[in-house]
């Protein structure tokens, strides 16, 4: 049994203008679908296959000579969840249920995006922002690499890829841009809230 990459929950062309169907075609069709490819080669014969993605990543977080092994399940699994978190015509604030968790947990909701943001562009290098759930309270984090809540017990609703491969071809060096465009015009609250 080996891993397939999962269908986009979307037309490469849906996020136009904001994401290209160029910038899809590198980030799902070659980086996502290397980490597919590399998680089948690492795991082929050992004690990991048959697992599922989740019971791989907390095999391996914790195991340095697993590292290969984390790294690519793990961004296997964040890219599935970051593109169910995109839309198109997405953005602006989510439904009632959702924004008053957000109202109770940040302040109000101008308040959570300039946290979430804040978490986006001060990442170094790259990483993931994420909204997460916590003794019922929503917070905000960010991780190194392919590193995800998941691995440290935590609940993920939200994330947003920060890798230069997420936003060069279409914003260059202009991360914060991207952000915002994220913020403003991407993101699928429905999906956040069925998380909950
Ligand atoms: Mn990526």
């Amino acid at each position: 049994m080996t891993f397939t990459l999962p269908t986009l929950p979307f037309e490469k062309t849906a996020l136009e203008p904001y994401i290209s169907a160029n910038t899809i075609d590198f980030h799902y069709g070659k980086h996502h679908q290397a980490y597919v490819t590399n998680l089948n080669n690492l795991i082929a014969g050992t004690d990991m296959q048959g697992k599922s993605l989740e019971e791989i990543i907390l095999a391996s977080s914790k195991d340095p000579a697993k590292m290969g092994v984390f790294n690519n399940a793990a961004q296997v699994w964040n890219h599935t969840f970051y593109w169910h978190c995109l839309k198109q015509n997405g953005g602006g604030e989510p439904s009632a249920k959702l924004l008053e968790l957000i109202k109770a947990s940040f302040g109000d909701f101008e308040k959570f995006k300039a946290e979430f943001k804040q978490a986006c562009i001060t990442q170094f290098g790259s990483g993931w922002a994420w909204l997460i759930l916590e003794e019922g309270h929503l917070k905000i984090l960010k991780t190194s690499n392919a590193d995800l809540p998941l691995a440290h017990g935590k609940k993920a609703l939200l994330t947003c890829d920060v890798w230069e491969h997420a936003y060069y071809l279409d914003y260059q060096n202009k991360r914060p841009d991207y952000v915002d465009t994220f913020l403003n015009h991407l993101v699928n609250w429905e999906f956040v809230e069925s998380q909950l």
